[in-house]
C-alpha cells in the first residue's frame, strides 16, 4: 500500500498570539508520538526572496506595497515543491503563517481589496486545517511591547485582526478558532486534538489547492 500523505497544518493569528511557541510544541508532540512531522515558517527569511522581505520588515529597505505582497507570495511558492514532496512522503507539515497572513496584512493597508490580495496565492497547497489563535488586542497589549518591526503597531494589528475575521467566513477553508488567552498547555491541548483529527482525515483525501 502506498504511504499515507501527511497533513498540512497552519497556525495563523495576529502578532504575539503565540503561534511560534505552539508550532514548536505541536511539532515535538507529534514527533514524540511517532508521527513524522516537520515545521516550516513564512516568511522563510533564509532564501534570496526571504532576505528582501526580512530587510523590508526590519525597516532596512522600503518596497512598494504591491511588490512586497508579491514577494511574500513568491516566498511561499518557492517552497511548494518541497512541501508537496514532504506531504507525499507522509510527513505532516506544521506551518507558522501562510497565505492568510499574506491577505490579512496587505489588505489591512489602504487601497487593497481582498480579491487582488488573494490572487497570487491561488493554486498553493490547501491546508487541511488552519488554526486561528484568537487573542484580543487588549490581551495582546498585556503581553508586553511590540518589537521594532514594520507591522508591529497596535492600530495596524487591529486592522489585521478584522481582516482575519473576514477571511474566516470562507467555508472552503477548514478554519478552527483557538482561544489563545488560555495557558500555553491548554492552548497546546486544543491544538493537538484538532491536529490529530486533521492528520487522520488527510490520509484519505487528496491534497487540494487554494
Ligand atoms: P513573523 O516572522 O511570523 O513575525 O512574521 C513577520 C511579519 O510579516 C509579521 O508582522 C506578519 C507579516 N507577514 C507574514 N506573512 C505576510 C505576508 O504574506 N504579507 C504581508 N504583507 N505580511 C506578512
Ligand atoms: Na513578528
Ligand atoms: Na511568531
Amino acid at each position: 500500500m502506498a504511504c499515507k500523505r501527511g497533513a498540512l497544518i497552519v497556525l495563523e493569528g495576529v502578532d504575539r498570539a503565540g503561534k511560534t511557541t505552539q508550532c514548536k510544541k505541536l511539532l515535538e508532540a507529534l514527533q514524540r508520538s511517532g508521527r513524522p512531522a516537520e515545521m516550516m515558517r513564512f516568511p522563510d527569511r533564509t532564501t534570496t526572496i526571504g532576505k528582501l522581505i526580512s530587510a523590508y520588515l526590519e525597516n532596512k529597505s522600503d518596497l512598494e506595497d504591491h511588490t512586497v505582497h508579491l514577494l511574500f507570495s513568491a516566498n511561499r511558492w518557492e517552497m511548494v515543491p518541497l512541501m508537496k514532496k514532504k506531504l507525499e512522503q507522509g510527513t505532516t507539515l506544521v506551518v507558522d503563517r501562510y497565505a492568510f497572513s499574506g491577505v490579512a496584512f496587505t489588505s489591512a493597508k489602504p487601497g487593497f481589496c481582498l480579491d487582488w490580495c488573494k490572487s497570487p496565492d491561488v493554486g498553493l497547497p490547501q491546508p487541511d486545517l488552519v488554526m486561528f489563535l484568537q487573542l484580543s488586542p487588549s490581551e495582546a497589549a498585556l503581553r508586553g511591547q511590540f518589537g521594532e518591526e514594520r507591522y508591529e503597531k497596535s492600530d495596524f494589528q487591529r486592522a489585521v485582526q478584522n481582516k482575519f475575521q473576514q477571511l474566516m467566513k470562507d467555508r472552503s477553508v477548514h478554519w478552527q478558532v483557538i482561544n489563545a488567552s488560555q495557558s500555553v498547555e491548554d492552548v497546546h491541548k486544543d491544538i493537538m486534538t484538532h491536529s490529530l483529527n486533521a492528520i487522520n482525515l488527510a490520509q484519505n483525501q487528496a491534497l487540494a489547492e487554494l
